[in-house]
């Protein structure tokens, strides 16, 4: 995946309260263009997998459950900037910090039930999107 791209995921909290496509008019409003996508679920073993990096943090236990309780929509996003931009456009890992605008100020409710995910790299964005799509479903 080039550079200008990022992998994101709308959670289990806000598929399940109906903001899919409140969420995707914000991303596309910013200008980001979608290359990827698919409504899917995460199998526990997936959640494992994806959130490794959190395995000995003491919230890892309920992040798994949380992202495998119900179906999420993973996409890549194409934009100048992507890693940096998106993040922004999301805003703070605690909605209670995050800005005015932003995805997770507008429809998250807590730390843990975020709403949305956003990569923090170049590196993880490849990472990411190649774990949820093979290179024949990233346009
Ligand atoms: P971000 O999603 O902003 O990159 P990360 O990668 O630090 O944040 O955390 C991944 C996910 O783990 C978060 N989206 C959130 O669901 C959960 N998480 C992170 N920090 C905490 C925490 N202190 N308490 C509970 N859940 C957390």
């Amino acid at each position: 995946m080039s550079t200008n791209r990022t992998f994101t995921m709308i959670k289990p909290d806000a598929v399940e309260n109906g903001h899919i496509g409140a969420i995707l008019e914000k991303i596309n409003g910013a200008g980001f263009k979608i290359v990827a996508m698919k409504y899917t679920h995460l199998s526990k073993r997936d959640a494992e997998v994806f959130y490794g990096v959190h395995r000995e943090r003491p919230f890892f236990g309920d992040l798994v459950s949380f992202m495998t309780r119900g179906p999420i929509v993973a996409a890549v996003l194409e934009k100048d900037n992507a890693v940096e931009d998106f993040r922004a456009l999301i805003g703070a890992t605690n909605p209670a910090e995050a800005a005015e605008g932003t995805i997770r100020k507008l429809f998250a409710k807590s730390i843990e039930e975020n709403s949305i995910h956003g990569s923090d790299s170049d590196e993880n964005a490849a990472i990411e999107g190649a774990f949820h799509f093979s290179g024949r479903e990233i346009y």
